[in-house]
């Protein structure tokens, strides 16, 4: 330890808890050769697992996957006893590992960090101690957890009981005896429903208050086998791999299966399973849809209540431990006999949302209805979650800002990645708000977080930077993601401790990162490897690499809710398109990508006649009286994949914003279709509709063609063909990202091979697929950009995405249109990637692009109508 001219201990990085977290993150800066101070306010190590324990408590992860991973020496030496460790050898798990590491010669215990202040000056902070101490270091982690602010509810009268009272999350080292005592237990939470059980065994008389009824499976515990043990330690690598790409950070996941197209039975049997499996995740992981649809959610719901039904014998008790919020939107909880303890007769339960408490009185608690008198009350009451931890602390950014006073008590909590947050620089927050922690293994997710902030602080040290800070806009961008995620699924309709909704007065909102651990590393990890991008840094006066200085936010490059996409789409581990078959690829479900269809007027499907056939066609009408001009849309897909669902969203978007017809057209799709029936089945449809015009509300002088990707190719090419065939007079052709020429031999094929969602590889098999031969790409109705003249054709819009192997031949094909004197606009989204004119539900982009696409035709109809 260094001290500065001021005497004032100097530190490379202080660390705030010595938990899970804390611990590792000292070992890893101690190798890196970095002085780390911990502070912990117990007198030992384990965080969580040193404050917690109340009778049965219990781990919810199983316990050969709730370890360190990073040393094969620590996973060697320890074995554990159980499936769900209790509490204290889970400490002495910590413990092991604290001596192991000689972890505890830099922590001081019994010292609470009290206040922590950015000097801008100095580029460090300063952190004060409850005692007075004041120390300085480079790096300010915070290692609280996410739940260690107790929370104890101000119920009125709360010092006038004259009895015993624990709070869980503070529970005494000493016994704490129930024998004969008549013990109040509020709260259900998983600390109520683990301590329950054990409690009933042994006191007197035990009194549940219960506020929300909660779901809980059994935990199916038993001790391990030396099969399993053996099993795991040998294939600990593949199992550790499997953990960091998960969703939840155990290794498995949900199967791809909706829980709507199961029957009842199969279902019953599928849930029946789950439950004599035990497991955290067990229940929600047999459909890939408990968690986003209400339908799929039920079902789950249902065989949960029923079972309270079977195993509670009181009809009323059971009634009233049956939940109704949505199955999962809260941490699943794992139990010992729960419902069972409910059959005891010293046990019984309070509605307190039936009859709310009132206060407490000396002998024990008052509701509306009655005095219960008690010997104990135990608060099961959980934590100020997440936030709280950090809000205890008087943390102070540049310009002396509050971090309580810039998230504004948490309504406006923002971070980048949950790690940082703008105006703090040099501070990280281990398994901070709006990371995935909560919702994950914390485990996994605490490694993760340990080994990205040990990487970064090397990289910041070797490249001399300093003030390492979050951007504003940056973190705008990831409360943004973190919010749009939750909203896709259920977990922000119900009042739980991840929206903040347990505390009184606490602001709502979804407190974690939704999207799973997996996707999470791949996001962080890329940050990383664009040099920290999201990131500003100062350069150390000695250093002179001016280059590696970030400003703002994946600025020129590609647009960050496109970068997410990518690395959400990375995440599902689906194989590259090419290595499937065309049915299996005509599977892939993108509709969440898409978003939630807005409402047109009418919406109707039919059916048109084709050579050989009929395919279906949808119709959008839009508000108003007609005749209305129309736009006849051929959906992408690389003529291979893709239906009328897959541009459901955009076609009501363009019907509603141009104020036209649009028909979707489901052409007939390659290889059972090889070229030309896609261009003849795309070219028939427009026919049809200048022939249908009156049935359908359709002006007949003023129809479009439109479409994306292999869909604006067809458009093109039926402009082509209604020129050269004399067929109906076209106002306008939208080519939104099209497919122009069967060659690959362009700067954006060579730029964007891969990593872009359309690789030149798919684009190798969408063409193979679609070709009869080679020949047939010479011919302009595949390959548009050879035809011979392109005069005489209707005016067009052509957009294209700056990363999309597509790119270039579309704006060939737009150069070309120009040329030819056919009026033309040309816009490239920069930041976009292939696809993206179909995704407004996750990327702004695309409505920029929509409604410029509306706009272009909305003006195109009306000066064909003013002609
Ligand atoms: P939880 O899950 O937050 O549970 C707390 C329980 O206390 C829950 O039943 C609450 O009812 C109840 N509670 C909270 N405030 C009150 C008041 N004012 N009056 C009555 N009842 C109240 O905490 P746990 O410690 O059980 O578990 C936390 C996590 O630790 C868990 O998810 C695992 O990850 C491990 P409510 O549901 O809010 O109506």
């Amino acid at each position: 330890m260094a001290l500065n001219h001021q005497n004032v201990p100097v530190f490379d990085a202080v660390v705030v808890g010595a938990g899970f977290s804390g611990l590792y993150m000292l070992h890893r800066l101690r190798e890196a050769g970095y002085s780390v101070r911990v502070y912990e306010a117990a007198e030992d190590v384990g965080g969580t697992w040193y404050w917690n324990r109340y009778p049965g408590a219990r781990c919810d992860i199983e316990s050969i996957y709730y370890n360190y991973t990073f040393s094969e020496e620590i996973l060697n030496e320890w074995t554990w006893s159980s499936r769900y460790a209790e509490q204290p050898e889970i400490l002495s798990y910590i413990n092991f590992v604290a001596d192991k590491l000689d972890l505890r010669r830099d922590i001081q215990f019994k010292n609470r960090v009290a206040a922590a202040r950015y000097d801008e000056h100095n580029r460090n902070w300063e952190i004060r101690l409850e005692n007075g101490t004041l120390v300085t270091a480079e790096y300010f982690i915070t290692a609280i957890g996410a739940l260690s602010a107790s929370n104890i509810p101000k119920f009125k009268g709360l010092d006038s009981f004259k009895g015993e009272m624990y709070h869980t999350g503070r529970w005494p080292h000493e016994k704490v005896s129930f024998s004969g005592k008549r013990v109040g237990v509020i709260g259900t939470g998983s600390s109520g429903i683990q301590a329950i059980p054990v409690i009933a065994k042994e006191a007197g008389h035990l009194t549940v208050f219960q506020r929300t009824p909660q779901y809980s499976c059994p935990a199916q515990n038993h001790p391990y086998d030396t099969e399993v043990k053996f099993k795991t330690r040998e294939n600990y690598d593949e199992i550790k791999q499997l953990m960091q790409y998960s969703m939840h950070g155990i290794p498995s996941g949900p199967q791809l299966r909706s829980a709507l197209e199961d029957t009842p039975e199969e279902r019953e049997r599928q849930y029946e399973e789950a439950w004599q499996e035990g497991g955290l995740f067990s229940m929600l992981y047999r459909y890939n849809d408990i968690h986003r649809l209400p339908e799929a959610n039920e079902t789950a719901a249902a065989f949960i209540r029923n079972k309270i039904k079977q195993l509670v014998h009181n009809p009323e008790k059971a009634q009233k431990l049956m939940p109704t919020y949505y199955y999962g939107t809260k941490r699943p909880i794992l139990d010992t006999d729960y419902y069972e303890t409910y059959n005891r007769d010293n046990v019984s339960l309070v509605d307190i949302k039936a009859e709310p408490i009132e206060e407490m009185t000396l002998n024990g608690i008052r509701t509306t209805e009655a005095d219960y008198e008690l010997d104990v009350i135990i608060f099961a009451t959980g934590f100020d979650a997440m936030t709280g931890p950090l809000f205890k602390m008087d943390i102070r950014g540049k310009n002396d800002v509050s971090l309580k006073d810039k998230w504004a008590d948490g309504a406006e909590l923002k971070t980048f990645l949950g790690l940082a947050t703008s105006g703090f620089p040099n501070m990280f927050m281990l398994t901070g708000p709006q990371s995935p922690s909560v919702l994950s293994n914390m485990l996994i997710s605490i490694e993760q977080h340990v080994e990205w902030v040990a990487d970064c602080i090397d990289y910041l040290r070797k490249h001399r930077l300093e003030a390492f800070e979050a951007t504003v806009e940056a973190e705008e961008f990831w409360s943004q993601q973190c919010h749009a995620l939750a909203e896709m699924s259920l977990l922000t309709k119900t009042d739980s401790w991840y929206m903040g909704a347990n505390i009184e007065g606490k602001p709502r909102g979804f407190l974690a990162f939704p999207g799973g651990v997996g996707l999470y590393r791949l996001l962080c990890d890329d940050v990383a490897a664009r040099g920290y991008e999201g990131f500003t840094s100062s350069l150390a006066p000695n250093a002179t690499d001016k280059g590696l200085v970030k400003e703002g936010f994946f600025k020129k490059n590609i647009d960050p809710q496109a970068w997410f996409i990518l690395k959400q789409l990375e995440s599902t581990g689906m194989p590259p398109m090419e290595m499937l078959t065309p049915e299996l690829a005509r599977m892939a479900d993108f509709r969440l990508l898409a978003g939630v269809p807005e409402e047109v007027q009418k919406v109707e499907n039919r059916t048109i006649p084709v050579a050989g056939g009929e395919i279906s066609v949808r119709i959008y009408s839009p508000a108003g009286e007609g005749p209305f001009p129309a736009l006849v849309y051929y959906h992408g897909g690389g003529w291979v994949i893709g239906n009328l669902d897959t541009v459901d969203v955009p076609c009501r978007m363009l019907a509603n914003r141009a104020g036209c017809v649009v028909i979707s057209v489901d052409y007939r799709l390659a290889p059972e279709h090889k070229f030309p029936t896609a261009a003849e089945d795309a070219y028939a449809a427009v026919e049809w509709v200048a022939e249908h015009a009156a049935s359908i509300g359709v002006d007949p002088e003023r129809i479009a063609v439109g479409g994306d990707s292999a869909g604006g190719n067809l458009a093109a090419v039926v402009a082509l063909m209604a020129r050269e065939q004399g067929g109906p007079t076209l106002a306008y052709q939208m080519l939104i990202y099209p497919v122009t020429n069967h060659s690959y031999d362009t700067d954006s094929y060579r730029n964007n091979p891969e990593g872009y969602f359309l690789t030149k590889n798919t684009m190798v098999w969408f063409w193979n697929h679609y070709l009869g031969d080679e020949q047939d790409g010479q011919n302009p109705y595949a390959s548009p950009l050879l035809a011979k003249d392109l005069s005489g054709l209707p005016p067009a819009l052509v957009i294209t995405a700056g990363f999309d192997p597509l790119r270039d031949e579309g704006e060939a094909y737009a150069a070309r249109l120009k040329a030819a004197g056919v009026p033309v606009e040309a816009t490239r989204y920069d930041g976009m990637i292939h696809g993206f004119f179909w995704m407004p539900g996750v990327l702004a982009g695309a409505h920029d692009g929509i409604n410029q696409a509306a706009n272009a035709l909305k003006q195109a109809f009306n000066i064909v109508k003013t002609k």
